[in-house]
């Protein structure tokens, strides 16, 4: 039924939108308006929350920071619009948000009937459930019968219809259309169990009551690529989204930082027979790359400087070392074994 909804919603956004496309595009708008609209969750640690100086901090979060440094040259010049599960694709169809940052997952009805496209996968997951410790269950499979808190517009309430049929658990899901809501009902024993990413229950974790009484059940049940999201057809747009993000992964790479990225420049220039050559064009030192993206050719600079390379951003936000405590694991440098791969600047 929710899909349906979508999807006429988007069909009659796309006929009001194709006027709007033609009068400007988005980097156009965003250009003259001299800020990004970033649509993001309306608070999951790690991901898109306010810090504790009232500040959204986040692996996505970085994400929208990095395409305004691109394409402003300056990674303060956003406005986070927080949206909801149901909220967010009708908000980036309409054009209230020119960007989707939000832990989206990269489905092929999403792709293709909601006049939106993914661009890249800034996190590779799957999805999850915790459990109160005290139930003594150590598997999903033990799950027989049990109330399952769970959030509404999310792949997340559907992955769990496909596993409970595949293992007739008989699951009762408790469905809520904020997320805030679905995390109290369960941290006050009103469920059993509660079901989301992987990534989003070690955020969410942290914001429980007494976190050390809940364990996360070892089976991981889908697949949960997340990535930004743009508006179909705007393909200018949505290369520079998608190589925001590939800019990150390709400093990492290289061993480009925040902090060292000036020296990088100065030790590649122009007439150095020694240098890097990708990293020479990715920074704009030789060749125009900038120019194909509709951007200055410091568009790679700029994100490096504002927000540092892929592996500086996950380790901030999500790392072992915060207290989200995720690890590497998908999301690890093709190079280190993982699925985190950009094509090349060249
Ligand atoms: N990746 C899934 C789930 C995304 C999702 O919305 N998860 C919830 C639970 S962690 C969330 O982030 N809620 C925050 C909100 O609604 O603002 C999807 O794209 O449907």
């Amino acid at each position: 039924m929710k899909q349906v909804k979508y999807v006429v919603a988007g069909v009659a956004l796309l006929a009001g939108m194709a006027t709007a496309a033609q009068a400007a595009s988005t980097l156009e708008t965003v250009k003259s308006r001299g800020n990004l609209v970033c649509g993001v969750t309306t608070g999951l640690a790690g991901f898109g929350a306010p810090n504790d100086k009232g500040e959204w901090a986040g692996l996505d979060i970085d994400l929208c920071k990095a395409v305004a440094a691109a394409v402003l040259g300056d990674a303060t010049k956003v406005e986070y619009k927080p949206l909801s599960a149901e909220q967010r694709f009708t908000a980036l169809q309409s054009g209230e948000v020119d960007v989707l940052a939000r832990n989206s997952t990269w489905t092929l009805s999403r792709d293709t009937q909601l006049g939106l496209d993914f661009v890249q996968v800034n996190y590779y997951d799957g999805q999850g459930f915790m459990v109160h410790k005290e139930l003594g269950v150590t598997s999903a499979l033990e799950l027989k019968g049990a109330t399952v808190c769970v959030q509404e517009g999310t792949t997340t309430e559907k992955n769990m219809g496909d596993y409970d049929k595949a293992n007739g658990l008989g699951f009762q899901p408790v469905k809520f259309k904020e997320n805030d809501q679905a995390r109290a009902a369960y941290d006050e024993g009103r469920c059993d169990a509660y079901t989301t990413d992987a990534s989003g229950l070690a955020g969410e974790r942290t914001a429980l009551k007494d976190p050390a009484s809940h364990i996360i059940l070892p089976e991981i049940i889908s697949k949960e690529p997340l990535g930004p999201v743009v508006r179909h057809g705007d393909n200018q747009w949505g290369d520079i989204v998608r190589w925001a993000h590939n800019a990150t992964l390709v400093a990492e790479e290289k061993g480009i930082t925040q902090a060292n990225v000036d020296e990088v420049v100065a030790a590649n220039a122009a007439d150095n027979t020694a240098a890097d050559a990708e990293i020479q064009r990715m920074l704009g030192i030789t060749d125009k790359m900038g120019e194909g993206l509709g951007l200055g050719n410091d568009w790679a600079y700029n994100i490096i400087k504002a927000v540092g390379n892929y592996g500086e951003i996950f380790d901030r936000n999500v790392g072992p070392a915060t207290p989200i405590g995720l690890e590497r694991g998908l999301n690890a440098l093709w190079t280190k074994g993982g699925l985190q791969y950009a094509p090349p600047v060249r």
